[in-house]
């Protein structure tokens, strides 16, 4: 049901991690200026709106996502003029800005938490969640709950003065904030959100959504790791009681007062029926989110960073999965695969192996190109970046997940050789720093990211000579030039591309994926080769399908030589586009 066709759906957006993205005054750390330098950049490969991870004041315990102001910008990356100055950059060209609304906590460092740590009886104590201490049997203390933290060990800290423990989902420095209190929820909605609405910012990507709702009689995880003493407990705080009632007041309230745009962080949730109860358009929550299922691949569901491996129709079936729950509901979503969460596509989902890895950053774009919903697009994904070098040791590593989870495997191995090289390979695969390289401008020094005589605040990865903007710019066969092309196409074919119908063939097939969008009389199909080998495929029998767009250059010649009838041979990780 295409009815409704908002500003939104049909935009490519393009999120910008600002400590990574461009320095403009030679420190070493990306900046706001730094982006304003590269806005054409932006405009030019044919991006609608920007999103920006959080710019805001920061003690940086989680690279921003700690914030200990809302209305303040993070020194280093500039001032709340230049975020004017950004805005106005967006608007001019005809592009939208969307922050990063991070409001299931804040930093320990904001001052509404160094008040509600004062004294018992502070006014704010109540805008977090404070607990007594259990006690076991022979009077050792214990934490309220036996919940793990993302970024491991427990999710509750001692505080020493008032004897009591505050609860963190994620690092002890980011308590979080008690959405059960009216008064918090009034303060989140303005200093957070109306604060910079009203400066003109066009919406939000919302941080850990559905996480703001606990089950507030806190009791015990099952024990399901016995490792440790802390147990995964999202069931206790993801999708809670009062969460749609919070998203509908903060819609009504704030949002819908200034047609902003939402996408929200929706992890630990696979039932479609529960995502649409988020996004349906009736309902006035969300405008759409991030279902998890597409970065969960190869995940361990106790241990993250486990990497497990998997096979191509896993992935088929959760892109179509999530292609086709909207269909027949007023419900929206998303198509994305990288994030600065997550390892790079061409590193998890296909090769980056030298010979292969140019093909598979295009053959992935034009899977992402063709896919249903509002597109999103990470830095660095459109010219193919991939994951860290192998060879780079733990102190390269900055991610405060990363390091917690290296850790904590050390000291339940006691530091066992074989594990901590099978950790390390684990973080090379699924690890958040992997995309949290600075980003590949040019072949000059530092990638051509700063010009600091220090170096960047994270080291450069090692094959910037060859994956850098500046040479795919002029090079009519790079990645960048595919992702360009793919998102004119799908902004010309929007009908079929950004809101057909998604129809899948042989989803058992190990080893292609075939499918199909439809609108009207009107088809697309996408045949791609998801192996390092040539493989054979049968493009499904369409009248009159005709090649529009291959990732290898000679793509219209060999189609041309193809024998009559449905059969193709796909070269490795190719890619081919058909239309009728
Ligand atoms: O992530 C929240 C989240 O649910 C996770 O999937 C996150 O990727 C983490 O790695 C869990 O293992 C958001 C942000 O995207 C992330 O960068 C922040 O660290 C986190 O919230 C806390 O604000």
């Amino acid at each position: 049901m295409a009815s409704a066709r908002p500003w939104w759906k049909d935009a490519v957006v393009y999120q910008i991690y600002p400590a990574s993205f461009k320095d403009s005054n030679g420190d070493g750390l990306g900046d706001i200026p730094g982006v304003l330098s590269k806005m054409d950049y932006l405009k030019g490969l044919g991006i609608d709106i920007i999103w920006i991870s959080p710019m805001f004041e920061s003690p940086q315990v989680d690279m921003g996502y700690d914030i200990s102001n809302y209305e303040e910008v993070h020194a280093p990356y500039g001032t709340v003029k230049d975020m004017e100055d950004l805005i106005a950059a967006c608007h001019s060209r005809g592009m939208r800005l969307i922050l990063d609304l991070v409001i299931n906590h804040t930093s320990d460092q904001h001052a509404w938490f160094q008040e509600s740590k004062s004294s018992r009886d502070n006014p704010k104590r109540d805008w977090y969640i404070w607990k007594p201490p259990r006690y076991a049997e022979d009077g050792a203390r214990l934490p309220p709950t036996n919940w793990r933290s993302y970024f491991s060990g427990g999710t509750w800290e001692y505080d020493e003065h008032t004897q009591e423990y505050y609860l963190h989902l994620f690092a002890k420095e980011q308590p979080d904030l008690n959405w059960e209190n009216e008064e918090t929820r009034k303060a989140i909605y303005d200093s957070a959100m109306r604060f910079w609405l009203d400066k003109g910012v066009d919406g939000f990507r919302v941080d850990c959504v559905n996480m703001y709702s606990k089950v507030v009689d806190f009791q015990d995880a099952p024990v399901v790791d016995k490792t440790f003493y802390e147990q995964p407990a999202s069931e206790f705080y993801a999708n809670g009681p009062r969460m749609h009632e919070f998203l509908r007041e903060m819609n009504e309230q704030v949002l819908s007062r200034y047609d902003a745009v939402t996408v929200g962080e929706l992890p630990h949730t696979p039932d479609p029926r529960k995502v649409l109860q988020y996004v349906g358009l009736g309902d006035r929550q969300l405008s759409m989110v991030f279902q998890f299922d597409i970065v969960a691949i190869g995940q361990n569901v106790a241990q993250k960073y486990n990497f497990e491996p998997w096979t191509l129709p896993v992935l088929k079936e959760i892109v179509a999965k999530w292609q086709q729950f909207i269909e027949g509901t007023d419900g929206w979503t998303t198509a994305f695969c990288e994030n600065h969460d997550q390892g790079r596509s061409v590193s998890r989902y296909a090769s980056d192996a030298p010979e292969h890895r140019v093909a598979s950053a295009k053959m992935l774009a034009m899977m992402m190109c063709a896919l249903t919903g509002t597109l999103f697009v990470f830095q660095g994904q459109e010219i193919g970046m991939i994951n860290l070098p192998k060879s780079w040791p733990i102190d390269e590593l900055k991610d405060i997940e990363a390091l917690g989870y290296y850790k904590s495997m050390a000291a339940a191995t006691n530091n066992d050789k074989e594990t901590m090289a099978t950790v390390m390979r684990n973080l090379q695969i699924l690890g958040r720093d992997n995309a949290r390289l600075p980003m590949q401008w040019d072949s000059t020094a530092h990638a051509g990211f700063t010009d600091s005589k220090d170096g960047p605040w994270m080291r450069v990865h090692d094959l910037y000579p060859d994956i850098n903007v500046t040479k795919q710019l002029q090079d009519p066969g790079s990645t960048y030039s595919f992702w360009k092309a793919m998102i004119q196409l799908r902004k010309e074919h929007k009908d079929m591309l950004v809101f057909g119908a998604f129809e899948i063939f042989e989803p058992d097939g190990e080893k292609t994926f075939v499918f199909a969008k439809t609108h009207r009389n009107n088809k697309a199909v996408v045949a791609l080769n998801f192996t390092s080998d040539d493989q054979r495929v049968t493009l499904p029998p369409f009248d009159g399908l005709a090649l529009r767009v291959g990732t290898y250059p000679d793509a219209a010649d060999v189609e041309k030589a193809a024998a009559p009838g449905n059969m193709r041979t796909l070269r490795p990780w190719e890619g081919r586009l058909y239309m009728a």
